[in-house]
Order: C-alpha cells, then structure tokens, then sequence
C-alpha cells in the first residue's frame, strides 16, 4: 500500500450528532421522515456513515441536546454500533438566562450558571471517556456600549480557567471562535487570535477549534491553519462550507478548493494522522437534503480534498518555491488540486472491504426507508419545525 493510501486509510472524521435532527433557519424548518428522535437513534445514524465510509468512527455530542441519564449506557451502545462518542460540545447559548451572556454576563449568578454547565460537560466526559471538551460561545453585544469589553474578557477568561483546571487525563478545552451571529456589533471569541490568546493564557490542553464557516468572508483560512500549528494550538475543526456566512452546508460544497488548501497545510504539517491529536469534526445542518447522505457526501468532500493534498509533489514544490518560480509552485499546486482522486478513494475503500461508492451503498442498503418506516411518532430530534 502506498503511503498515500496509507494515509487516507488511516483518516478519521468526526460526525456531528446534531447534523441528523430537524434544522434550518430562521425563516422555517423543513421536518425531515425518519429523522432521530434519540441520542441512541442519532448514533445509529452516525454509525451507517461510518459503515459506509470506514473513517467516521467517533460521534460528538451536544448537551443538552443529547443529554441522558447514563452516559456510560450510550458509549456501551455507540460501541455496539461499532463507533465511540467523540467530543463534548457545552451549550450556554440557548436558555433565556444567556441573553446578555453566559460567562461574560454582567450577572454572576448567570455566569456561575453557564460555568457549572461546563464542569457537568466535563463529568460526562468523564462518562464517555472523550477527550474533548469544546466550547463555543454566542457572547457578544449587539450596540457600543451595551457592557464593557474589557470586563468581558475577563469574565470569560475565568470561567475558562475554571474549565480548564477541571481536565484531567488526557482532557482537552476546544476554543471555538466565530465572527458574528447571534451578536451583531461585538463577539466576545470573534476570531482566532482571540482564541489563540486565551489558550496560550489558559495552557497546553488549551487548543483552537476553527470552524470554517466562522470568518468574514475572503479570510485566508489556510493562513490561520499554518500560523496555529506552527505555534501546536490547532485542536480541531469544524468542516462545513459557505457561500455568504455561517451557512452550515456540506464541507467541499461551496468551495472545495479552499478545502483543498486547508488540507494541505495539514499535510504539510504532518498534522493528519490521527496520532498528531487534530479533531477533524463536521458540524453542518442538512435544512433541505437528506441527512445521511449529505453527511457520507461531506465526508467524502474532506477525503477527496485530503487525497489531493497528499498527492502534492513537494519536492517540485520547493524547488519551485526556492527558485521563485512563481508560475510553476502554483502549477504544482493546481496539477494536484485537477488530479481526478475518486478511483484512488474507491481502492483505498475497497482495499477495507468496503464498496467504493459509499453514497450509492447507503442507497442499496434499503436504510433510509428503514428508518422512515420505523421513526413514527415520538418527538423528532432537532429545531422545532
Ligand atoms: C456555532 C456552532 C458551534 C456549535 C453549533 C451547533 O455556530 O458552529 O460549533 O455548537 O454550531
Ligand atoms: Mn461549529
């Protein structure tokens, strides 16, 4: 097996539970048959991509989304499922208290309330035996003025140190940042310097989580992906893709070319083995496509963009590069960028036993009208439609 192959073999992925349930926008959600109505049934459905696909064998949860009475009870059955329960995603940005905040509210009853809900994402951590903790916050203002920046900041810093000083084993805080939305003036973790700057304060376990769909448009993602792991404080991502804004679609859907070159600064970190410790999670709503589906299509988006990136001929590259041959570092990039990956991802599958085209297995397979079959009744799991 060639090292590429190797590689893309040993590529993992992560889904997210949340992707299966109802979603959509402001304006209507779009209820959707045979959609989950439990965590059990979300991490059947996480399990069928990893079936189909070989390289989805971890969940994330979302609390209180996916919250139970026995987190140990739901690893055993995701293990049966033949996957793992993967990150931890706290939520303190939908209960009406948050309003003005959650760590950073001006209120300290609020924010003893937000923090004591990251320690509880810890206990269930404790529970799965995930290794991390990720934490993304809607903070922020919507009018100059409304509170005090500064102060924020410092709110927010100490309810992350109380995360923080709560890890243990092999634990780690996830820093996810995000332009804007639901805040329209000032975002408390609007970018990843700010991010970057709260890890370093906080320590080693302290990483951050670039989702793709968080930055003002024209951002060189790329860039940040390069400048963080020089510095080690990559930990993860959140793949989806964008035309406008946060618009959650499939990653590799709105511009599979800027995926391609994020994937490649990872390769050219040597950051893609699962050993490196990155968390290459998804986290997208499917508001109007089937759900499965658009997710195997996802996570066949991030191989392919991978597999390109692996083919990259480094060594014309540099050479390039070093002679300042403008015109032939970017043709390096772009002969692999046009390479056609798909039959070398169909052999890479084959080779583990798997069908090469994933998405037309899931179809055989009769799964989709199985679980439309079944899923009667009972509430469905996600937005209110
Ligand atoms: C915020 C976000 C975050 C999750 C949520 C589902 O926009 O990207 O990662 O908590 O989506
Ligand atoms: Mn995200």
């Amino acid at each position: 097996m060639t090292d590429v192959k190797r590689s893309l073999a040993a590529q993992r992925i992560e889904t997210p539970s949340w992707a299966f349930g109802n979603s959509g926008t402001r304006f209507k959600v779009f209820a959707q048959a045979g959609v989950p109505r439990s965590p059990e049934e979300k991490i059947a459905d996480a399990a069928v991509v990893h079936q189909f696909t070989g390289v989805a064998p971890t969940v994330a949860l979302h609390i209180p989304w996916d919250k139970v009475a026995d987190y140990a009870a739901l690893s055993a059955y995701a293990q049966e499922k033949g996957i793992k329960l993967g990150a931890i995603n706290a939520n303190v940005f939908q209960d009406d208290d948050y309003k003005l905040g959650s760590v950073t509210n001006p209120d300290p009853g609020v924010r003893r309330k937000a923090t004591d809900h990251m320690l509880e994402c810890v206990d269930i951590m404790d529970a799965t035996g995930s290794r991390d903790l990720k934490l993304w916050f809607s903070d922020g203002i919507n009018y100059p003025g409304q509170d005090d920046l500064r102060n924020r900041q410092d709110r927010l810093h100490a309810a992350l140190r109380e995360a923080y000083d709560r890890l243990t084993g092999n634990q780690r805080l996830l820093l996810e940042y995000k332009l804007f939305e639901p805040a329209f003036y000032a975002t408390d973790v609007p970018d990843w310097g700010t991010s970057y700057a709260h890890c370093i304060e906080l320590g080693e376990r302290a990483t951050v989580c670039i989702d793709t769909g968080h930055h003002a448009p024209g951002t060189n993602i790329e860039f940040i992906v390069a400048f963080l792991l020089r510095q080690n404080k990559l930990g993860a991502f959140d793949f989806n893709s964008r035309f406008y804004a946060d618009d959650d679609l499939m990653a590799g859907a709105a511009d599979p070319f800027q995926l391609f070159r994020i994937m490649y600064e990872i390769v050219r970190g040597d950051a893609l083995d699962p050993a490196y410790g990155i968390n290459f999670m998804l986290d997208q709503c499917h508001n109007i496509e089937a759900k499965i589906p658009a997710i195997i299509r996802s996570v066949m988006n991030v191989q392919e963009a991978t597999a390109k990136a692996l083919l990259v001929d480094r060594d014309a590259l540099t050479k390039a590069q070093n002679d300042g041959d403008v015109l032939e570092a970017n043709a390096v990039i772009m002969d692999a960028y046009n390479t056609d990956v798909r039959p070398l991802l169909g052999e890479v599958r084959a080779d583990a036993g798997l069908d090469p085209d994933p998405i037309a297995a899931y179809k055989r397979s009769g799964y989709q009208e199985k679980i439309v079959a079944e899923r009667v009744g009972g509430e469905q799991a996600g937005w209110g439609a």
